[in-house]
């Protein structure tokens, strides 16, 4: 059951597609109590000891997402630490699984509004769970199970997205692999990777172009003089069974002559400030200004633009700096200069000397920034802060919007930075800027399940790490778990150690691990689109099957894969295996050396697991059997009528689910 209840006047985010007609909210209603402050409105619930709070899409910590705070506000953070309140997406979604009965036992809560949101999980009381909207306008939904059917997680996250409809398909292409990195700067870099991505015998279905391929950074043109050749290029690959996936982003460069920026000047398709003038904010490029994806007329102009990469052979793209980050806007530079100029000659003490480095600091993603300029929504005028965490979702929609016109019938491949519920609709996400540490390999896996809830399905991080540099046990512990994850990518950003495959020691064992991935496809895709279709989770945590298990209630770092299977990665260096929890018995699958071997049963508990780097493993569960495809090379020749079933137990049926991976 879902119930609606409307608090204040709630600006409108098309994340629900379903009609839900609202409800009058009383105090205590599913354990909930309303109170207003000022202008601001919370949100109580009292949690027992034992309730487990999920949720919050892409954000750090835990799948259990108790004993923190957490803020809805999408940002450019390139330092994913434990400490962070927010990330790239704002994702509203809570689910409060209970074993007591005092309450709901699953309670399903979505915070439908655009603006800023805060959600305190027993971080200033161990036991309350408060969500704060200042604005105090939102859409509440509250999602319970129906008193007939079976009380269990699950029944919430489908409900939930129903509500929020089906989520965007990725061609199966998508569930190639992908090289990434930001610094490659030329046509021959890229025929240089492909190169030596067949010369190790490792198959490549994807290479992220990063924003080196434009002229200056501007978005819609090419950079002529490192690529002269692009249209070439992207054949040539294409020949090769490469994609190539360029990025876009969401600040468009001010220069005379440049299309995109007349175009958008003349109708006014860019954000203005509060004289009515174009809002200039420095990105990549320098000076420049956004354009209102909340706009109607605009958010169509620009999906269209997409149209200039399309016509060279591109069927991808991602959308990257849509939170939307800003480096400086113009008006606050200015400020800035003259202050520190005023402090030329002062003494720096203490105050003074933090007040100026203040200055530099808070020049980036400013929050004055973002309450300096305005949008055109449906008609009306909006503070850009009131609607900030829409930016990203509108400006992937429309791109989405735009090929359904310009490439009607044909999947394309598109992941976003920024995210709002709602855009799942229309796209992927990666998890951004991460780092290559081994924290982050475990974050990556406690986001999967939290993404899938919200109905981000097809979503992975920078595998090997984006910032810092990787070590070669680390990118071999972390393709192990990503050969499991629908985005997977190997992306570093520009200064950081090469981090591709052929650039390591033991290639073999990168090898081995990437055409077990192709092997996986079948099932990968299968569960995927499972997922897709009936609303469901690709990635659940242990509890979602085994509630009353006390133990797998706590495990945050193995994730059940479809309902056949269990995984459990390393995570953690200098290990040659780790203890894992078997909440049944289950049966060993070991990828090692090209070889898929049946390994030992393991009875319900704690077991040792050997699990030798560069091999890879998964758990079958009692009485289910999965598909592994052939060994090939790329996604194209993955046939799911060559495939070899690995069973647990004697009852085992599976559902296979294939298609044509390209149209909707
Ligand atoms: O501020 O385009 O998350 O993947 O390589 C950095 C350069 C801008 C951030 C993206 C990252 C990409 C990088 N971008």
């Amino acid at each position: 059951m879902i119930k609606r209840f409307i608090f204040g006047t709630p600006i409108e985010t098309e994340a629900v597609i379903a009609q839900v007609t609202p409800s009058n909210f009383t105090n205590g209603y599913a354990g909930i109590e309303a109170k207003q402050t000022d202008s601001a409105i919370s949100l109580k619930i009292i949690m027992n000891p034992s309730d487990i709070v999920y949720g919050l899409g892409e954000n750090v910590r835990g799948m259990n997402k108790r004993g923190f705070k957490y803020v809805s506000y999408c940002t450019d953070d390139p330092n994913h630490s434990e400490d962070k309140e927010s990330l790239y997406g704002a994702h509203n979604f809570l689910l409060i699984n209970s074993l007591s009965n005092s309450k709901p036992k699953n309670l399903g809560l979505f915070i439908d509004t655009p603006g800023r949101v805060s959600f305190d999980i027993g971080f200033n009381r161990m036991e309350v769970l408060e969500i704060t909207v200042d604005s105090g306008s939102f859409n509440l939904y509250v999602i319970t199970n129906e008193d007939n059917c079976e009380d269990s997680p699950n029944g919430i996250i489908k409900q939930f997205r129903a509500l929020i409809g089906h989520s965007y398909i990725a061609p199966k292409w998508g569930f190639g692999y992908a090289q990434s990195r930001w610094g490659y700067a030329s046509s021959n870099d890229f025929r240089f990777v492909a190169d030596n991505y067949k010369k190790s015998g490792i198959p490549l279905d994807m290479i992220y172009m990063d924003i080196d391929y434009m002229e200056r950074y501007k978005d819609f043109t090419i950079n002529r003089d490192s690529f002269p050749d692009f249209e070439e290029l992207i054949n040539e690959m294409k020949q090769d069974g490469i994609r190539i996936i360029p990025i876009i982003d969401g600040g468009v460069k001010i220069e005379k002559g440049y299309e995109v920026y007349e175009e958008g000047v003349k109708n006014n398709y860019f954000c203005k400030d509060e004289n009515g003038e174009d809002f200039v904010v420095g990105v990549w490029p320098g000076d420049c200004h956004f354009p209102d994806m909340l706009d109607d007329e605009a958010r169509k102009w620009f999906g269209r633009k997409y149209k200039f990469l399309l016509d060279k052979g591109i069927e991808g793209f991602w959308n990257d700096m849509n939170e939307p980050a800003i480096f400086y806007s113009r008006k606050h530079l200015n400020e800035v200069f003259d202050e520190i100029d005023s402090l030329r000659e002062e003494n720096l003490d203490l105050d003074k000397f933090f007040h100026f480095k203040g200055l530099i600091e808070g020049i980036n993603n400013n929050l004055c920034d973002y309450r300096s300029f305005y949008h055109n929504y449906k008609g009306q005028k909006y503070l850009h802060d009131d609607v900030h965490n829409l930016f990203g979702y509108y400006m992937t929609r429309g791109a989405d919007e735009a090929f359904d016109e310009l490439v009607p019938g044909k999947r394309v491949l598109m992941i976003s930075r920024s995210s709002y519920i709602g855009m799942h609709r229309y796209s992927g996400i990666w998890q951004g800027d991460n780092i290559s540490i081994w924290s982050h390999l475990l974050m990556n896996l406690k986001m999967m399940p939290s993404l899938n809830m919200c109905g981000f399905l097809y979503t992975g991080a920078d595998m090997g790490g984006f910032g810092g540099n990787t070590s070669e046990d680390l990118l071999l512990r972390w393709t192990a778990f990503s050969i499991f994850t629908p985005l997977f990518r190997n992306h570093s950003a520009l200064g950081s150690r090469d981090q591709e495959f052929f650039r390591f020691q033991n290639i073999d064992l990168f090898r081995s691990l990437i055409l077990t991935r192709y092997r996986l496809v079948p099932y990968l895709y299968s569960e995927y689109m499972k997922a897709a279709k009936n609303d469901s989770m690709m990635f659940k945590p242990l509890a979602f099957e085994y509630e009353e298990d006390s133990v797998a209630r706590e495990i945050e770092d193995q994730l059940l894969l479809g309902d056949e299977v269990m995984i459990a990665p390393v995570v953690n260096q200098n290990t040659a295996g780790r203890v894992i929890y078997f909440p049944e018995k289950m049966k060993e699958l070991r990828f090692e050396n090209e070889q898929v071997i049946e390994g030992n049963i393991y009875e319900k508990g704690f077991h040792y697991v050997n699990i030798p780097l560069g091999t890879a493993t998964l758990y079958i569960r009692n009485n289910r059997q999965i598909p592994i495809g052939e060994k090939v090379y790329s996604v194209d020749d993955v046939n799911s009528k060559n495939i070899t079933y690995y069973s647990f137990g004697s009852a085992a049926e599976y559902d296979l689910y294939d298609d044509d991976g390209i149209s909707k």
